[in-house]
């Protein structure tokens, strides 16, 4: 029998909240199809039309905060899961490429946002970067250092660098699980993962909707809905052996 796994690096992507009605961004009818990902999500996109890019993360911080976008129960069982590692001196970094807040909801106190975070914003003035709910319009003021305009959306776009890699890649050179979920493995350098994780000889498993990109990176896979694939999974951790 197997032993217990005690140093998990579980990674995040849009899958985990498409049930939450939040949209993936590659899967048909995504949000690829609807925007031109380098108007929106480069920084030479911002440079040439900072209007637009603003409207497109203003669009997506309200419909995070509307009413019926809640964590589901993929993003609970991951709270539950945290909870549980810190109690027993176990360790679980939850990394995400998800700008939402749905971990922190679902109960997860540390979550590691590797894409950045759609309710923070970014100061091009002074660097800092402050919880931020409302619209990012020409006039918002850094609330740090009161500079009118400078203000940008709190995420990672192609060609920046993501954040904490260090921690993270370090933390995957000593896991002994690497769990992938709801993620199409297309985006670097988080679809790297496995592979570092296999180098440290951890177990790895994907859990997605369809094999990803990098399926076959993955010793082991199970497939179907986030909703009921992660509780299914943490139970199976969480049990007595
Ligand atoms: C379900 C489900 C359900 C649906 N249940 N599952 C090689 C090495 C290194 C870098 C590169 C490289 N080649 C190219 C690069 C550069 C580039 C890159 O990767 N380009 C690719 C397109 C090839 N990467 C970068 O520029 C990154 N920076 C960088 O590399 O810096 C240098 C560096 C190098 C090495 C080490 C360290 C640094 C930055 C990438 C920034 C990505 N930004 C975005 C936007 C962020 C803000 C926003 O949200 O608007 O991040 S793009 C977008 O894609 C977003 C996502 O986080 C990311 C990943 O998407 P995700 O989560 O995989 O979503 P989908 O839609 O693709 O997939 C959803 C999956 O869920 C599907 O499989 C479904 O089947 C499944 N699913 N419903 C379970 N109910």
């Amino acid at each position: 029998m197997s032993l217990p796994p005690q140093r998990i690096v579980v990674l995040t992507g849009a899958g985990i909240s498409k049930e939450s009605g939040l949209d993936t961004f590659r899967d048909a009818g995504g949000i690829w199809s609807r925007v031109s990902l380098e108007e929106v999500a480069t920084p030479e996109g911002f440079r040439a039309d900072p209007a637009k890019v603003q409207a497109f993360y203003n669009d997506r911080r309200r419909q995070l905060l509307q009413t019926g976008v809640e964590p589901n129960p993929a993003h609970a069982a991951l709270g539950r899961l945290e909870r549980a590692f810190a109690g027993d001196g176990r360790e679980l970094l939850l990394v995400t490429q998800n700008i939402d807040d749905l971990h922190e909801r679902g109960g997860a106190r540390q979550v590691v946002h590797m894409h950045g975070e759609l309710l923070r914003a970014r100061c091009l003035h002074c660097g800092g970067d402050s919880a931020w709910t409302a619209d990012i319009e020409p006039k918002s003021l850094c609330p740090t250092c009161g500079t009118a305009g400078r203000l940008r959306p709190h995420v990672v776009w192609f060609g920046e660098m993501p954040m904490e890699m260090e921690r993270i890649y370090l933390t995957l050179a000593a896991c002994d699980l690497f769990v992938s979920i709801g993620t199409s493995g297309n985006v670097y350098p988080a679809a790297g993962f496995v592979q570092e994780a296999r180098s440290a000889g951890a177990h790895t498993l994907e859990l997605n909707l369809e094999p990803s990109e990098g399926a076959t990176l993955f010793a082991e896979a199970r497939y179907g809905p986030a909703s009921e694939l992660v509780p299914a999974w943490v139970e199976e951790v969480l049990a007595p052996r």
